[in-house]
């Protein structure tokens, strides 16, 4: 069993019902259990301001599958419900499922970079993971506290 980390954003199609879908989901995965849940977060975009505000949270799983069999599982469930790829960078969707953790594996394939490439710059990520796992350490020893720390996370509230 691995324990990973996921984190869920949405902005557009009623990020609520995205994110209560995508838990349903989640918790469906074979092989795998969905253990902890954070709160629901309103986050400013990060990237061009342009866009709606965004609903962040993590997942737990505790999980048997390889990382590429759980990135397939993520990625058919961001398809299912309605994301369409776009070409520009950081923009608004439906919903996004990063894999921020998984285990202590760092990992950097063509397909899959864990942990996340841009994790440790963003407070919409590491403060709903400090939420459901305060004690973390990233693979480095970094301590997910120390971390958030260092991250102006003023503008986040509760959905
Ligand atoms: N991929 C590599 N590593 C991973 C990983 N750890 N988890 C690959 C998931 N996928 C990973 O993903 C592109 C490719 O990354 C996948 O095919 C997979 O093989 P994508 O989801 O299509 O791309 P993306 O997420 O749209 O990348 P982009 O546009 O760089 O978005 P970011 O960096 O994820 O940022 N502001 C707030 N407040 N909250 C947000 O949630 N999200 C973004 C998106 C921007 N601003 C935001 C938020
Ligand atoms: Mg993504």
């Amino acid at each position: 069993m691995t324990r990973v980390y996921l984190a869920l954003g949405s902005n557009l199609a009623d990020p609520l019902h995205q994110v209560q879908s995508a838990l349903d989901a989640l918790a469906a995965i074979p092989a795998t259990t969905r253990v902890a849940t954070s709160s629901l977060y309103r986050t400013p975009p990060y990237g061009p301001p342009n866009q709606p505000d965004y609903l962040n949270a993590a997942v737990a799983l505790e999980t048997t599958l390889s990382p590429e069999a759980l990135l397939d599982h993520t990625q058919r469930i961001e398809l299912e419900q309605g994301r369409v790829r776009k070409d520009h960078r950081w923009g608004p969707r439906t919903l996004d499922l990063d894999i921020m953790l998984f285990g202590s594996l760092t990992l950097a394939s063509e397909r899959l970079t864990v942990p996340h490439y841009d994790m440790h710059n963003r407070a919409f990520m590491l403060l709903p993971l400090l939420e459901i796992a305060p004690d973390l350490r990233l693979p480095d020893g970094t301590a997910l506290a120390a971390l958030l720390a260092t991250l102006d996370s003023s503008s986040i509230r509760r959905w």
